[in-house]
């Protein structure tokens, strides 16, 4: 989604901004803009890259020690330059924007009363009038801020400066990221740390309902009552490394080939702890999770897939009822709440806006025992959490998530075996045929990712096709989900999956030789009724790609191409057979010539509803 970056300094801040736009572009965004005070304020945008908006600023001779910077992911407005922010009011008020404005409707009517005129069509623009307006009332620019926010509804990260200000810039948060970044003499806002991890990697993350005010000399920031409030500091981790390509293509071909390092540093958590053990979730989880008797997993999209492997995880492993719901209908229905079920939320940004109110919501029917699942530390779905587990993935740049899927899928293994134990539902031996498993899951990963040659082949066949079906059954079904999605996000191809019993209640009508089935076969007690299903398709001229364990004994034939998976490796086969698919998607998107890591119309952390 959107990204904000903001620079206040005794330097030119131009290529600071412009710096962090690129690097927030992962995040998804389809026009980009800056504004800078300098005497006047002075504003460039353009619909596309950030590098058309970098040419243009550069054209038209932009220099200034005070700016904002925005990439829009459009939400209220086509994709326009006058939609494209930065938003300014009568040449002194600039302003950037991620979120929606609910109420934007009556706000428009009102400032157009007060003689305000709009130039776009975006929710935005009366955030700009609003500020003017209490500015023009008398107000400076940080209270006529915090005034107009008071009155806005949804969710925003706002940067603004003021021409008659240059020498701060000020920001509010609500239900939307921003952080402010401790520079010497010189100091930052961004969507995310990413964006300034060049100038600094001290960052203080704002909280919901904070306004701030950024100069050169520091910050002060102000809670939603308006009261002086004192955040903690920190000291980011994320390096440089992880936020370059090195000699990859594209981040989601080197994040996929991340995953056995990924993994493996998540595993560790696991060994650290000494197995599994509620330590892993944080020091109050022995507490709260020894009498969990449901589990309610919320999350969307490659998330929500990892949250349908782990229901058959939690009810197999621990015994424990386990239902999965994608967070945006969760969050709208009547739920009958259960004060001693565990809620797991599950974002890899931490901070997707319908898990968190998806979240909030279980919070508000007195759900207490809450456990978010996050690759991003000290985002705001774990700081609104309970406990928490960290995967450990790094950076994910790519749009279409690959490695924190896995690790979260890692993490909820780790779930069901620590449920199980505070249950008494694993022994020992158990436990450490699970541990022996998981230690040896990096190797079947990277075992996995060596098919790459046998893969680029079928993606090749894939290419042609505009639409395909994957199979799976049991805790594969939701791998097959997780191989449509990737399909989809990256290649545009039209892609469904079924559980495969479902093939002839339906799908199968659409089966002809146009219609590629891939299918999940591991060796596992579904194998022979895959079997069955494959000659169902086979039957109606159907031409099968076939993902099947080495020791399955699955032979090609006339329509029926295989690859062999590794060896099985028992319950935590979904994390191996991700990879595959993965990969799939990846080569055919590579053959259709799309924009892998930044696919057509979606974005990165989906930071509106
Ligand atoms: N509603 C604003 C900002 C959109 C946004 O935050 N996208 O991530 C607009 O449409 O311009």
């Amino acid at each position: 989604m959107c990204g904000i970056v903001g620079a206040i300094a005794d330097r030119d801040v131009v290529p600071l901004l412009i710096d962090g736009l690129k690097r927030l572009e992962y995040r998804g965004y389809d026009s980009a803009g800056l504004a800078v005070v300098d005497g006047e304020v002075r504003r460039v945008r353009r619909t596309g890259r950030v590098a058309e908006m970098e040419a243009a600023a550069q054209a038209e001779g932009f220099r200034a020690a005070l700016g904002i910077g925005h990439t829009r992911w459009a939400t209220h407005g086509g994709v326009t330059e006058s939609n494209a922010h930065p938003h300014i009011s009568h040449g002194e008020i600039a302003l950037v924007h991620n979120g929606i404005i609910e109420n934007h409707e009556q706000q428009r009517e009102r400032l157009r009363a007060l003689g305000y005129a709009f130039e776009s069509q975006t929710d935005t623009e009366v955030i700009a009038h609003l500020i003017h307006h209490y500015r023009s009332q008398g107000d400076d620019l940080l209270a006529a801020l915090q005034r107009a926010v008071r009155e806005l509804d949804g969710a925003y990260a706002l940067a603004v400066v003021d021409k008659r200000e240059p020498g701060r810039l000020v920001a509010a948060r609500m239900g939307c990221p921003l952080l402010v970044g401790l520079g010497e003499g010189e100091n930052f806002v961004a969507s995310d740390v990413s964006a300034i991890v060049s100038v600094t990697r001290r960052v203080i993350y704002l909280e919901e309902g904070d306004t701030a005010e950024v100069t050169r000399q520091g910050v002060r920031i102000f809670d939603a009552e308006g009261r002086p409030a004192q955040r903690e500091v920190h000291v980011s981790d994320v390096s440089l490394a992880s936020l370059e390509l090195g000699p990859y293509r594209h981040f989601m071909q080197k994040e996929i080939h991340e995953q056995p390092r990924a993994i493996a540093d998540t595993i560790e958590a696991v060994v650290d702890a000494g197995g599994f053990s509620p330590a892993l979730f944080g020091a109050d989880a022995q507490a709260l999770l020894r009498d969990v008797d449901r589990v309610q997993i919320l999350a969307c999209g490659t998330s929500h897939y990892a949250g349908l492997v782990a229901r058959y995880w939690i009810e197999a492993i621990a015994g424990i009822p386990c239902a999965v719901d994608i967070a945006s209908e969760y969050r709208y229905r009547k739920v009958v709440a259960d004060p001693r079920q565990l809620v797991v939320t599950i974002s890899q940004s931490g901070e997707t806006l319908d898990t968190m109110e998806a979240l909030k919501y279980a919070k508000s029917l007195g759900h207490a025992k809450t456990l978010a699942i996050c690759n991003v530390p000290e985002s705001a779905i774990p700081r609104a959490s309970a406990l928490v587990f960290y995967t450990r993935a790094g950076a994910e740049i790519g749009v279409a998530s690959t490695k924190a899927f896995t690790t979260q899928l890692v993490a909820l293994f780790a779930l069901a075996g620590t449920l199980a134990r505070l249950r008494g539902a694993l022994t020992e031996a158990q436990q450490a045929e699970y541990l022996e498993a998981l230690r040896h899951l990096p190797g079947s990963v990277q075992h996995a990712l060596n098919l790459e040659p046998q893969i680029v082949a079928w993606a090749e066949r894939f290419a042609t096709k505009e639409h395909a079906l994957f199979l799976g059954r049991g805790v594969h079904y939701p791998i097959a989900l997780e191989g449509a999605l990737k399909l989809k996000e990256i290649s545009y191809i039209h892609a469904e999956a079924y559980p495969a019993g479902e093939l002839k209640h339906g799908p199968l009508a659409l089966v002809d030789s146009e219609m590629p089935v891939v299918v999940i076969a591991p060796n596992d007690s579904l194998l022979e009724k895959v079997k069955s299903n494959i000659q169902e398709v086979r039957a109606r001229g159907g031409e099968m790609f076939v993902f099947a364990d080495a020791d399955s004994h699955f032979g090609e034939s006339e329509g029926v191409h295989v690859i062999r998976t590794p060896r099985h490796v028992g319950v935590l086969s979904p994390v191996v057979h991700a990879i595959p698919v993965q990969l799939l998607a990846y080569h055919a998107a590579l053959a259709r010539g799309t924009d892998v890591d930044k696919p057509r119309n979606l974005a990165k952390s989906v930071t509106v509803e």
